[in-house]
């Protein structure tokens, strides 16, 4: 199954520092923008954010700059291409958090079609996609509760090929609720 996804502009990851809610968890979350990605390069693998975080992401596996939503995006292969931004402390969000990201893709995979994960084979963390877990291809928003539980908001809209879309997921942990957006419209 072919399968291409360009990302473009702003891939951005914002988290806010619940004040009353799981205190334990919430002491090492950074508050703010943690990392944003432009992919405004034209070569090489580093794309740099612009958070000023540091959290420069890796081009790994073979994704190409090219022209995307605003000015240059990045393209995904499908097969085995992924940024990889590390593991930094400023990126395990664990509190109120939001994703975001402008996407097209040229083709859907049979499963999920991750756009911002920290996801593993445990299935456990955060993760913004496009999924088919209920039918129609709708963004999914993933993360895990304390008891190491899928909690799940997925849109209402079926999303179609080779069309850009902004994308975001919104979690509140003071009110415990999460949204999605789909061209910053609830759904
Ligand atoms: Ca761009
Ligand atoms: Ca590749």
């Amino acid at each position: 199954m072919s399968y291409r996804l360009r990302t473009t502009v702003v891939l951005r990851i914002l988290a806010t520092v619940p004040l009353l809610m799981c205190p334990s968890l919430a002491a090492a979350q950074t508050s703010g923008l943690v990392a944003a990605y432009a992919f405004n390069e034209t070569s090489g693998t580093t794309a740099l954010d612009a958070s000023g975080n540091g959290n420069n992401g890796v081009l790994t596996n073979g994704p190409l700059f090219v022209v995307g939503k605003n000015s240059n995006g990045v393209r995904l292969d499908g097969v085995n291409d992924y940024v990889n931004l590390s593991n930094p402390a400023s990126l395990r969000l664990t509190g109120s958090m939001t994703l975001s990201a402008w996407i097209n893709s040229s083709a859907f995979p049979v499963d999920d079609a991750a756009i911002i994960s920290k996801r593993q084979s445990s299935e456990t963390g955060y993760q913004l996609d496009t999924t088919i877990d209920r039918g129609p291809r709708t963004i999914g928003f993933k993360i895990t509760n304390g008891s190491g539980n899928n909690v799940i908001r997925y849109g209402a809209t079926a999303m179609q090929t080779n069309t850009w879309y902004h994308v975001a997921g919104v979690y509140d942990a003071t009110n415990r609720t999460m949204a999605v957006y789909l061209n910053q419209t609830w759904s």
